[in-house]
């Protein structure tokens, strides 16, 4: 169970990552794919900050949960507004996260319940594939569609991505609490 969440820390440089004296969980995912709404409602408090203008966070926010590990809000990904310089600095935070960390237990990336995956998300699970990098799929605002919409949506998700693997799937609503709780429980198995 949650019982307490608190951001511990603002990065924007790769030396300045807290120590790996915990294990650690990141969250991934396009912008405005609901990536801090997810947090705030598995931490069940508001501090992530939500936007609906996307490409706002350009930092990997830490949180400290339980006092024993770290939830890891990774910058979004997927904007074209965004500079080259900008992106090729997201990259380089971005790959030396993924390569260096130790702590890190798994990533969730989070993927919109209601589309098809995108040319980033691709390349997000190619990516994490070729780093030997465990990671599960998060579809989020599934309170978007219905039942017989939702299934359907599933099986074509999943189905674009079996050329990678078999994953784990997760269908989230942080709006409406759904799915919630099966995550917290993965999420807090791989911090055991
Ligand atoms: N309907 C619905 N909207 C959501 C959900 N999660 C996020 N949103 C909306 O999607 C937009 C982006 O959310 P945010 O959490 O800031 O996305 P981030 O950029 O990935 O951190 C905001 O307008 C949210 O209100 C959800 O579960 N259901
Ligand atoms: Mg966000």
């Amino acid at each position: 169970m949650i019982k307490k969440a608190e951001l511990y820390k603002t990065v924007y440089r790769i030396d300045q990552l807290p120590p790996e004296d915990k294990p650690e969980v990141a969250f991934a995912g396009r912008s405005n794919v609901g990536k801090s709404s997810l947090l705030n409602s598995l931490m069940k408090i508001k501090i992530a900050k939500t936007s609906s203008k996307p490409g706002k966070t350009r930092s990997i926010n830490y949180y400290l949960v339980n006092d024993n590990y770290y939830f890891v809000d990774l910058p979004g990904y997927g904007f074209a507004s965004v500079a080259k310089t900008e992106r090729e600095k997201w990259n380089e935070l971005m790959n030396n996260y993924f390569i260096n960390r130790m702590n890190l237990k798994m990533v969730y990336v989070l993927i919109d319940h209601r589309h098809k995956p995108q040319k980033n998300d691709h390349m997000m699970i190619q990516w994490l594939k070729s780093l030997n990098m465990p990671f599960m799929i998060v579809l989020t605002k599934s309170d978007k569609l219905n039942q017989s919409e939702k299934i359907k949506k599933l099986n074509e998700i999943k189905n674009e991505l079996s050329v990678y693997g078999e994953y784990i799937y997760f269908q989230t609503s942080a709006n409406k609490n759904k799915g919630i709780e099966e995550l917290t429980n993965s999420i807090l198995a791989f911090l055991k």
